[in-house]
């Protein structure tokens, strides 16, 4: 890296040119993704979708260095752009929507977005929100008593820090002081609950310190602010220091899943608005300023993306359904 590079908000975080433009074709695909399944919803192709829109930076930002084959990825259902950084493909996402028998999270059998891989070290989400977190308190403690080097980390809204299993998590991971990263994408809303109705406080951050760990607030539209945060956190579970809570604050650009109308709960006005703090435009304004990208690239990136989901549709779509003699497989001991 050059003196310049390293000079810059980037360079000073270890990374590189080549590093922004993935992360920026992530986000993208991810957010075209997102759009292009709402498209297969309303044409009555994909039964229910969970979009993402809005939490590209916060969830690229914060598994941008998640160690592939080492780390423990926990994620919840809108961490699209979470599970493509980890290695899952349109292709296998599209599996899902669809309800394929190769779909990698549950060979069709689970809702879509209720993300697992095996092959990535991403484990099977349940539809109870906040379940994941004892999961991944557990996972830590499992790494720290085998002596492994291993960073669990889990994803979550802010709706889920209400619940009983978020706190009896938090708790055991500090008491243990394990290898683990809390991350709160907090968008303001559990489906139609406002935060305000939802907790008496401002900042879920400032829960960590019951729970004996720091508790840090970032800007979850910042992709670079967001991996920083991660930086840290990541290092302190390494060095044994035991966990962090990180709440990203960012929005929900989009309705809570594609069954959701949130015209009868939210502003117009307040949507416009969070526009203007689009992850995805601010992310691209740093690297147009940094000489990284111009109008003729973007337009070029975002043709080459939108190829590659359009094949990843068409291809999903066309695969295999499950075969109906399958359908117990996994649920009861014997065949019923
Ligand atoms: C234990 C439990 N209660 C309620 C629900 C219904 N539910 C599904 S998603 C959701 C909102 C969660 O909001 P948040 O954690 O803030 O995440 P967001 O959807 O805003 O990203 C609720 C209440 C559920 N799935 N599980």
């Amino acid at each position: 890296m050059s003196t310049r590079e390293a000079a810059t908000q980037h360079g000073s975080l270890g990374l590189s040119a080549d590093d922004l433009a993935a992360m920026y074709r992530t986000m993208l695909t991810a957010r075209l993704l997102d759009e292009a399944a709402l498209r297969q919803n309303r044409m009555g192709r994909a039964p229910f979708v969970i979009p993402g829109a809005g939490h590209e930076a916060c969830q690229v930002g914060t598994s941008w260095l998640m160690r592939k084959g080492i780390d423990v990825w926990l994620p919840y259902y809108r961490d699209l752009a979470v599970v493509l950084t980890a290695g899952m493909t349109p292709r296998e996402v599209f599996l899902g929507i669809f309800a394929k028998a190769e779909d990698p999270s549950s060979g069709g059998r689970q809702m879509p977005a209720h993300w697992g891989c095996k092959r990535l070290g991403i484990i099977s989400g349940s539809s109870p929100i906040a379940t994941q977190v004892p999961h991944a308190a557990g996972i830590a403690y499992a790494a720290k008593l085998r002596g492994e080097d291993t960073v669990t980390t889990c994803w979550f809204g802010d709706g889920a820090t209400s619940e009983g299993d978020w706190h009896e998590g938090l708790n055991f991971a500090g008491v243990h002081k394990l290898p683990v990263v809390f991350i709160c994408e907090n968008n303001r809303y559990a489906i139609s609950v406002p935060q305000s109705k939802q907790m008496a406080i401002k900042n879920v951050a400032v829960r960590a310190e019951g729970y004996g760990f720091p508790g840090v607030v970032v800007d979850g539209n910042d992709v670079l602010a967001c991996y920083a945060a991660m930086q840290e956190a990541h290092d302190r579970a390494r060095r044994g220091e035991g966990p962090t809570l990180i709440e990203c604050k960012t929005y929900r650009l989009l309705p809570h899943t594609s069954d959701d109308d949130d015209k009868t709960y939210r502003a117009a006005a307040e949507v416009e608005e969070a526009r203007h703090h689009d992850p995805i435009m601010e992310f691209a304004g740093y690297l147009r300023s940094q000489g990284l990208l111009d109008d003729e690239a973007d337009h070029a990136l975002r043709a080459a993306v939108k190829a590659e989901i359009d094949g990843a549709i068409m291809s999903a779509w066309d695969a295999p359904d499950p075969d109906p003699a399958t359908l117990y497989d996994h649920l009861f001991a014997e065949d019923p």
